[in-house]
C-alpha cells in the first residue's frame, strides 16, 4: 500500500474520545513492550510517529493515526505489566474490552507475541477472547531479528501451538521482516469492509 499520509489524531482515554468519522480501523494489541508502537511506525516507515519506550507501560490510552485520510490504525496501551497499579490494570481491562467489544468501526485486530517467549497467560486470554467473538484477527511476532532462524522456527511452531487457527507473521521492525505480508493482511480487512 502506498502510504501518502500518516498522521496522530488523539488519545482517548474513553469512549466519548474515540473518533467519530466511521472509517475503518485496525487495532494493535499486546504486552506491554512487545513493540506494538514499533510496528506501527515500522509498516508505515515513519520513525517517531507513535512513541516507543524502553519503559513498559509507556502508551495509557487508545492512541489514533489517520492513514491516507482512510482508515485509522489504533495503538492500545500494553497489557500485563507488573508494576502498574492494580486500578490501573483493570483500566486496561475495561478500556480494551470496552473497545474491542462495542467499536463497530474495527475491521482487524493485530495481536503481537514476543518471538522469544512462550505466548503469557494473558496472550491466550487475548486471542482466545478474540476467536470467541469471532473478530477478524491476526498474529504478529516480533523481534524476530533477535532470534537465529532456527530459534525462530522453533518459537513459531510453539507460539501456533498455544494460540491455533489463526495466521501468525514474524516481523522485525529493525529490518522490516513481514512488512509486505501484514500490509496484505490489513489491505485484505480493509477490502472485505
Ligand atoms: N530488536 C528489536 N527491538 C524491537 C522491535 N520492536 C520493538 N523493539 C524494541 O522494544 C521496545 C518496546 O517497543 P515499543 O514499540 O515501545 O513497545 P509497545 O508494545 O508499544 O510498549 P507499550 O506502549 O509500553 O505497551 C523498544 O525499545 C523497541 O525499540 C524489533 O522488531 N526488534
Ligand atoms: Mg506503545
Amino acid at each position: 500500500m502506498k502510504i501518502t499520509s500518516a498522521e496522530f489524531t488523539k488519545s482517548a482515554f474513553n469512549a466519548q474520545h474515540w473518533t467519530t468519522d466511521g472509517l475503518p480501523e485496525i487495532a494493535f494489541l499486546g504486552r506491554s513492550n512487545v513493540g506494538k508502537s514499533s510496528l506501527l511506525n515500522s509498516l508505515l516507515q515513519r520513525k517517531g510517529l507513535a512513541r516507543t519506550s524502553n519503559t513498559p507501560g509507556r502508551t495509557q490510552s487508545i492512541n489514533f493515526f489517520c492513514i491516507n485520510e482512510a482508515f485509522y490504525f489504533t495503538d492500545l496501551p500494553g497489557y500485563g505489566y507488573a508494576k502498574v497499579s492494580k486500578t490501573m490494570r483493570s483500566d486496561w481491562g475495561k478500556m480494551a474490552v470496552e473497545y474491542l467489544s462495542e467499536r463497530f468501526e474495527l475491521v482487524l485486530s493485530i495481536q503481537l507475541v514476543d518471538s522469544r517467549h512462550a505466548p503469557t497467560a494473558l496472550d491466550k486470554q487475548l486471542y482466545e477472547w478474540l476467536f470467541y467473538h469471532h473478530k477478524n484477527h491476526l498474529i504478529v511476532a516480533t523481534k524476530t531479528d533477535k532470534l537465529s532462524s532456527i530459534k525462530l522456527k522453533k518459537s513459531l511452531q510453539e507460539i501456533e501451538k498455544s494460540l491455533p487457527a489463526s495466521k501468525i507473521i514474524a516481523y522485525s521492525a529493525v529490518t522490516g521482516k513481514g512488512r509486505e505480508e501484514v500490509w496484505r493482511e490489513i489491505g485484505n480487512s480493509l477490502e472485505k469492509k
